[in-house]
């Protein structure tokens, strides 16, 4: 984009007057953000009317969650006017940086909404037509604050900062019908700007209205009158994000944002063809979609029932959808896995369920029968199901991951069906995390092997014959990025965390199986033994956590409790503070993690192996320039291909030693043979940590008794991740060390989700 100054500053006060009444003087921060925000949008409006208007095939990014972050340096950066808007504003006196207060767009819970927002972003840069579809939730994921240990949870008012980024196309709204209302879905549209190459692709979410403005005086006479406050309240349907991660809830309100979403969205794409003239036969040339998980899943049947109140036969509906459809599962968890009520479904949106019930019977016909292939059992809709048996693709997200699909979660669909499996592994934009994140590493890159590694990642390995001579750079960098981290904790959470301290990182989605315990419990078994004379000489070192736990998850809670009582043992002792430090970090975001990601000296990815589909975060660090502290997970496995494992620190069970440790598993022998380990895990339940809800000594519990006791091997694990881990802390230091950090960053180039959705491209969606 051309920038130039005195224009821009023009245009920001002509906003600035004619929508605040105020002068660029007396703009407060948030005018200015609108006005500014407002300001690029209107310059980049030619561009994105022309991508609009483009007539080849595109396709549709249904996901039920993108987790965008904050937008505005992101949306400079990518048209190239970062520094030319943050010198305009200092020459009035303002500073950019004071944007960092404007809330994140928190429209995801983890790993699945970031994949998407980093999937768009490079789908623009890399000039693939791709478009999401969401929901424009007024509330996104709850704001975590703790109280004497324990998770808060308050509403996240995304919104207090306004949306100037996002155009609200109320000429374009559909009607979704449900069978008790009729809700007006009004799109926002959001540009995605690609990478200084002019493409701005569109996120567009869907907002849920009543038909007629709302009638106080009507619901106030209604009052009495449950259906129509029952109704009044449904078409709240967009209020909030559920904050469940990993976790099916049967909950009605959640089935209604799927089918609003996806009824919204289909109904807006075959309209706008409609208008074109284009024979809805030929859909599949002009467009496919990929489910995201199988939150959207109800596209399917609701393409179907669009296309036949257009005249289809179910058999030509059925052979479209299944040219348009493609699945992606995030993962294996069975808990996870969507089912829904048979018979709810098919109260609320029973056209649909017509739909689902027709392919089933199709299913029953073509697999003659073989029980080992339903999409409707025992009254329960099984939504992966669905998914694959209509879909071209389906695909998995880390070659492990999309193996045990293969091999175990979808064994029977593959045997009949192997043609429709792929792998693409995940990645991450390395626009926002390491251009945006960490601006002077970049610079230092672009020194050595030019800028081109910005939209092709893979050249990052060039970097190899350098990486000597980038080894005193590099340690001044990390070493600025970790003060200025431990500044803002210092700021945001009151642990001061000295310098020259390791900072061990820990930051995802709280989940049992992602085993915050087991690096809880080695951080008690430091502090034991820097006491007891065991780790006297313990390399300092700060462990840092940031994680949201599901309101509902009570061991996840109960784990954050722990931690935060652990930090309070540890930073509380004098005679350990020049060793360790502890600190959880409220309030984990898409934001935090940017300032934390670039100062981490090791990335924890120690999820019991097989459970974790791919992970991404491992990627953030590793493109920083992190050693991975890991298990043979997700796309740890291929982070050691491309890094090498000595180059890494390598623990645990593997998938197959999982599966025969399971085999008669005895977690109260491990702790018998081990002194450290109990005394690590008997302070759940000895006294040393306050216990007012009796929530530790039901984490103790799932460790040792019941049905399947330990059922993360967080006990088996443990000996073999303090021998590594210690190990690692006593490395760490050297110039061997740094080393291995840059030959991790000179090999990230796969991780870039610029190859991912080149991937998506060629395998699945042919543009
Ligand atoms: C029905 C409730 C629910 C909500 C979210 C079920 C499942 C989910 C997601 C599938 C959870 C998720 O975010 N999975 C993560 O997806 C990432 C992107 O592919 C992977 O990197 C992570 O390993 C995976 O946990």
């Amino acid at each position: 984009m051309k920038f130039e100054r005195k224009q821009f500053l023009e245009d920001v006060t002509k906003i600035l007057s004619a929508d605040f009444a105020v002068t660029l003087e007396e703009a407060g921060k948030k005018e200015l953000y609108q006005a500014v925000s407002k300001a690029v949008m209107t310059e980049v409006f030619p561009d994105w009317q022309a991508c609009k208007r483009q007539s080849g095939k595109r396709c549709g990014y249904f996901s039920a969650e993108f987790l965008m972050g904050r937008a505005i340096f992101n949306n400079l950066l990518s048209l190239g006017i970062l520094e030319d808007v943050r010198e305009a504003l200092a020459s009035v006196r303002e500073d950019l940086n004071e944007f960092e207060e404007v809330e994140d767009a928190a429209l995801g819970n983890g790993g699945l909404g970031r994949l998407a927002a980093c999937y768009l972003e490079s789908a623009a840069s890399m000039d693939i037509p791709l478009d999401g579809y969401g929901i424009r939730y007024r509330y996104g994921l709850f704001r975590q604050t703790f109280e004497n240990g324990y998770q808060k949870e308050e509403g996240d008012d995304w919104l207090k900062w306004g949306d100037p980024w996002s155009v609200r196309v109320e000429r374009e709204a559909k009607i979704v019908r449900f069978a008790d209302m009729d809700v007006l879905a009004v799109p926002y549209d959001m540009p995605i700007f690609g990478y200084r190459n002019g493409v701005v692709n569109t996120l567009r979410l869907w907002s849920s209205e009543p038909i007629r403005a709302f009638d106080f005086e009507m619901f106030d006479k209604m009052k009495g009158e449950n259906k129509a406050v029952e109704n009044f309240h449904a078409t709240k349907i967009c209020d909030v994000l559920y904050p469940n991660d990993n976790t099916m809830v049967g909950k009605m309100l959640r089935l209604r944002q799927q089918y609003f979403l996806v009824s919204a969205s289909l109904q807006d794409i075959v309209t706008k063809l409609k208008a074109e003239g284009v024979d809805l036969h030929d859909l599949p040339k002009r467009y496919c979609f990929q489910l995201n998980d199988t939150h959207p899943v109800l596209a399917i049947p609701e393409l179907i029932r669009i296309l036949r109140a257009e005249g289809f036969s179910f058999e030509e509906a059925f052979g479209v959808a299944g040219r348009c459809f493609n699945f992606t599962n995030h993962t294996i968890m069975a808990e996870a896995l969507e089912r829904w009520d048979a018979l709810a479904l098919s109260d609320l949106i029973p056209s649909v369920y017509e739909q689902i019930l027709a392919c089933q019977n199709r299913l029953d016909e073509e697999a003659g029968g073989d029980s080992r292939f339903f999409i409707i059992r025992e009254g329960t809709v099984h939504m992966a199901n669905l998914a694959i048996y209509v879909s071209s693709k389906v695909n998995g997200v880390a070659e492990i991951h999309t193996n045990i699909l293969k091999r175990e979660t979808f064994r029977d669909w593959y045997e009949r069906y192997p043609e429709k499996f792929v792998n693409i592994t995940n990645g991450i934009t390395p626009r926002r995390w390491l251009l945006l994140n960490n601006p002077r590493l970049a610079a230092l890159i672009d020194g050595k092997i030019g800028s081109a590694w910005h939209t092709d990642l893979s050249r990052l390995s060039l970097l190899k014959p350098h990486l000597g001579d980038m080894l005193s750079d590099f340690k001044e960098i990390k070493g600025e990025n970790k003060a200025r981290l431990a500044a803002y904790i210092k700021e945001k959470e009151g642990v001061e965390i000295p310098a020259g301290f390791i900072f061990d990182v820990q930051i995802k989605r709280l989940h049992e199986y992602k085993r915050q315990l087991l690096n809880a419990l080695s951080v008690l078994a430091y502090y034991f033994g820097v006491k007891d004379g065991t780790y006297r000489d313990l390399p300092p070192t700060a462990f840092i956590f940031g994680a949201k736990a599901a309101p509902g998850y009570y061991m996840a809670k109960a784990i954050i409790k722990f931690i935060n009582e652990i930090a309070n043992l540890v930073n509380g002792d004098k005679t350990v503070s020049d060793r360790m430090r502890v600190v959880f970090v409220q309030n984990y975001d898409v934001s935090y993690a940017e300032k934390i990601v670039c100062a981490a000296d090791i990335s924890e990815q120690i999820s019991m192996a097989g459970m974790e589909a791919s992970g991404t975060g491992n990627m953030k660090f590793m493109l920083n320039g992190t050693v991975t502290l890991g298990t043979l997970d997700g796309a740890n496995v291929e982070i050691c291909e491309e890094a090498g494992a000595d180059n890494n620190y390598i623990f645990g069970a593997t998938v197959d030693e999982v599966a025969k440790v399971k085999h008669g598993y005895a977690p109260e022998k491990l702790l018998e043979a081990d002194p450290v380990l109990k005394r690590a895990v008997e302070t759940l339940i000895d006294g040393t940590f306050p216990d007012e809800k009796g929530m530790l000594k039901r984490l103790y519990a799932s460790l040792t008794t019941g049905y399947e006791p330990d059922r993360y091997l967080v006990l088996h694990d443990f000996a073999d991740y303090m021998r590594v881990k210690t190990k690692l802390l006593y490395d760490y230091g050297t110039d061997e060390f740094f080393m291995k950090c840059l030959v991790n960053l000179a090999s990230a180039g796969k991780f870039s989700s610029d190859r991912s959705v080149k991937d998506y491209a060629d395998l699945i969606w042919h543009i």
